[in-house]
């Protein structure tokens, strides 16, 4: 099925110049259905597909922009082997096979452990590569796996495994039923309504039913975009959402407005919850969210009466020590106000493709402990804090072979320059990226890969997390420059050349080199294995939906309604009930509730907050032209009374620092921020390089965290407290 819509006035020979591909954006959760005008082999223009029945009203510049990192001036055309100080260009057989022998002869030295792999927030966004990574990590055998959840969504696999049984286990929100919106360390005018769900047009939706007589009611340190159109804005301290939400759980069960029905039948462990909060203090939790105990009170009420409501936590809550126990208190919430799978609240959906059930069958749990520290996993992986020194700390199993693919670890997590000095130690650090940016500094192999506008994919592993049933293949528009490969085929090229077993199953290698010798005999390369096979088996195995009908609908597919009921049967827990007090949360919690106040330390009085940029995603998009034209792009944003006391004035040069590193960027004063904090955006100050060595770095703003120390960590969910770090500010 083609996915060209030939105008009606274009002729024969027009259409080669012209054509439309129907697809989706793949830079956020939004999933924007976009129309891609194409000639030749060159994005032409972007913009929404207004056909597409789900997705497109969130549309923005950066999915119109995003054929400018197609054709980046810096972009990775060809595979590039570090030599000396510059790079050269290499084949990929080259490529391929140094790589191959540099980690076999690793892995004969230290064992497969040696072998490590950080996976970004991009490798999610793509349908095969993060499987087939996998793939390849089960086939070296290596434990040493790290992913962008450290630095994101770790809370919430952490709660969703204790609570539900499986750490996929991501309800979604039911916005149009919905009544009362407590919002939690989220900002979905800028960020679009997505962590582990997507939500598209989210917040237009939301907006809707506040027309409509809906609340929404935002808890947030700073006054954001979204803050600016709630009926309540509660500012919360930063880092102390468990004791505001752990004190509207005390209200609601001090004065039984709990959901009977629900914490009878489908929660367990109400007693215990009941029993936590009993010993809890109401004034004290009060005096540390600095919320007053008032507002709590009828925050707590309004939620629990409302006819539908729903708490949504994000990042906001989740990158501080106390995140999970944040996060746990927003489900239980939700939970014990019976909004668990009813209208308005958050739904459990299925999908076309069971993926709880497929990660019952086939995925392997890795359970190990860090080498240096000692820790379990987490959803899979270790913190990424861990990793600077697995790599330095001598012994068996050092970290001395790093793929870096889709990520940015330096300028996403704590301490950045403990961890690139680091990297400058490696015997072999592989990136797999469409530039050089900051984390790949040290690399001795860039290996280039295509962008979304230029892979398939079908995302039928995460379709449970769609707020709607809706399925779309997303077609590329354009092939990628002959030099570059998908990441799926570098894995399985990897295993092959390494001679390990693909997937860690015997056999599989094999059928890999047969299909292809077959593919090229018959010069039929859709019989080579490939992403394309997975998923028509996923298809075929999900019993929903038949292959032919979606790719008959190129604008994507609504194919059914949403449905409610499904929770029960679905929940991955033995006795098939909710969870709500598992035990290592009430033990963390009655930790927090004993321990000291938070409070500035001598010489570092302001809190270090953060803001996400609607035209940046993450570390990157940043460097591209047409989307931050301001010279101002990052700024640290004070509010008028903190600037005066400082004596600094809009566009000044300040110094930010913190006992680990200081940062300097012009002043913008706003009444954003929180009194006593000061706002630095995340995702700036990293270099794009020239591979090719011919020009200067590029550089935009500076890496705030770098002034994150990262020894103050959420132990349940490993991340550090990227939003809670106290800075001291002057004019430079
Ligand atoms: N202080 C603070 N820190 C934060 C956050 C915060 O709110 N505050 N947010 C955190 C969050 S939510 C996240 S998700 C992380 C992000 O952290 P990371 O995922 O580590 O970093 P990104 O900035 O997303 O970098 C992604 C890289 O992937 C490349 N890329 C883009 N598309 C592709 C592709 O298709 N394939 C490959 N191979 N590469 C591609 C880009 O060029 C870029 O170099 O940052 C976290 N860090
Ligand atoms: N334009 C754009 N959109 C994006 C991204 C992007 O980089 N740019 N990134 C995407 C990604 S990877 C993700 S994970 C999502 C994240 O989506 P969100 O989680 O909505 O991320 P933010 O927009 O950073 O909103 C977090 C909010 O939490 C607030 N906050 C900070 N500390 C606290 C606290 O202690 N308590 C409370 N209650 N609030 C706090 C911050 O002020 C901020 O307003 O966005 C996605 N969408
Ligand atoms: S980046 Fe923009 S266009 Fe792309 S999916 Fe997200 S909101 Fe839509
Ligand atoms: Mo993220």
């Amino acid at each position: 099925m083609t996915t060209v819509d030939r105008p009606a006035d274009v002729g024969e020979e027009g259409l080669d110049a012209k054509r439309t591909v129907h697809t989706f954006c793949r830079y956020c959760m939004a999933a924007c259905g976009v129309d891609v005008t194409v000639a030749g082999n060159r994005v032409l223009k972007i913009s929404a597909d207004r056909a597409n029945p789900h997705t497109w009203k969130d549309f923005c510049a950066k999915g119109r922009t995003a054929h400018e990192l197609v054709e980046h001036p810096r972009r990775i055309l060809n595979p590039m082997k570090r030599v000396g100080d510059s790079y050269a260009e290499a084949s990929w057989d080259e490529a391929i096979r140094d790589i191959a022998r540099r980690m076999n002869q690793l892995i004969a030295e230290d064992g497969p452990d040696t072998v490590a792999c950080y996976w970004g927030n991009p490798g999610g966004f793509s349908a095969s590569n993060v499987v087939f990574l996998n793939g390849w990590l089960d086939a070296v055998g290596t434990r040493s796996r790290y992913f962008v959840g450290s630095v994101d969504q770790n809370a919430m696999h952490v709660v969703a495994a204790a609570m539900y049984g499986s750490q996929l286990m991501a309800p979604v929100s039911d916005i149009d039923n919905c009544d009362y919106f407590l919002l939690v360390g989220c900002n979905p005018a800028v960020s679009a309504w997505g962590w582990v769900e997507t939500v598209p047009g989210g917040w237009r939706r939301c907006l809707e039913r506040q027309r409509g007589g809906a609340r929404i009611v935002v808890v947030d340190p700073t006054r954001t975009e979204t803050a600016e159109k709630a009926d309540v804005h509660l500012r919360v301290r930063p880092g102390q959402d468990w004791a505001l939400l752990l004190g509207m759980v005390k209200v609601i069960l001090d004065e039984r407005l709990q959901h009977e029905e629900d914490c009878a039948e489908l929660a367990l462990g109400v007693d215990d919850l009941r029993f936590l909060v009993r010993d809890a203090d109401l004034d004290d939790l009060a005096a540390r969210c600095e919320i007053p105990r008032a507002e709590i009170e009828r925050i707590a009420r309004e939620f629990a009466t409302a006819r539908t409501a729903m708490a949504v936590t994000r990042t906001g809550v989740a990158l501080h020590e106390a995140g999970t126990i944040g996060e746990w208190l927003g489900h239980v919430l939700n939970v014990i106000t019976g909004r668990m799978d009813r209208p308005g609240g958050r739904r459990y959906e299925q999908g076309y493709v069971d993926s709880l059930k497929l990660f019952d069958i086939w995925a392997k749990p890795t359970l190990h402990r860090s080498r240096v520290s000692g820790r379990e996993m987490v959803a899979g992986h270790h913190g990424l804090d861990e990793l600077p020194d697995e790599i330095t700390t001598p012994g068996k199993g050092r970290v001395r072979a790093l793929v870096i693919d889709a990520g940015n670890p330096v300028v996403s997590g704590a301490n950045g320059d403990k961890l690139d000095a680091a990297l400058a130690q490696l015997d072999l650090l592989v990136v797999l990226d469409l530039v050089q940016r900051e984390s790949h500094r040290h690399a001795h192999w860039l290996l280039p890969v295509a962008h979304w506008l230029e892979r398939d994919d079908l995302h039928s592993l995460t379709s449970g997390l769609q707020d709607r049933p809706f399925v779309q293949y997303g077609h590329k528009a354009v092939d990628p420059p002959p030099g570059a490969r998908e990441e799926w085929e570098i894995f399985t090229d990897l295993a092959l050349a390494m001679r390990r077993p693909f997937f860690g199953y015997r056999g599989v290698n094999t059928l890999v080199r047969t299909s292809r010798c077959l593919a090229r005999r018959t010069d039929r390369p859709g019989l080579a294995f490939s992403p394309h096979w997975v998923n028509r088996l996923l298809v075929m195995f999900g019993r929903k939906l038949r292959w032919r009908d979606i790719m008959a609908k190129p604008h994507g597919w609504v194919y059914g309604e949403r449905e409610f009921g499904n929770l029960r049967k679905a929940l991955r827990t033995p006795d098939k009930r909710i969870h709500v007090a598992p035990r290592e949360f009430l033990a963390r919690t009655r930790e927090l509730m004993a321990g000291q106040h938070p409070a500035a330390p001598e010489g570092f009085p302001f809190l270090l907050g953060n803001r996400r940029h609607r035209h940046s995603m993450n570390s990157y998009l940043n460097d591209l032209p047409s989307l931050h034209r301001s010279e101002r792009r990052n700024v640290a944003v004070l509010t008028p009374e903190d600037a005066a006391e400082l004596g600094i004035a809009e566009g000044d040069l300040v110094r930010v620092w913190s006992p680990v590193a200081e940062i300097r960027l012009p002043a913008a004063i706003s009444n954003e921020p929180r009194r006593g904090s000061v706002l630095v955006d995340h995702g700036w100050g990293s270099r794009v390089f020239d591979p090719r060595g011919e020009a200067e770095p590029l550089v935009y703003g500076e890496n705030r965290n770098r002034l994150v120390d990262g020894a103050d960590l959420d132990p349940l969910s490993q991340t550090p407290a990227l939003s809670s770090t106290y800075v001291a500010v002057a004019k430079a």
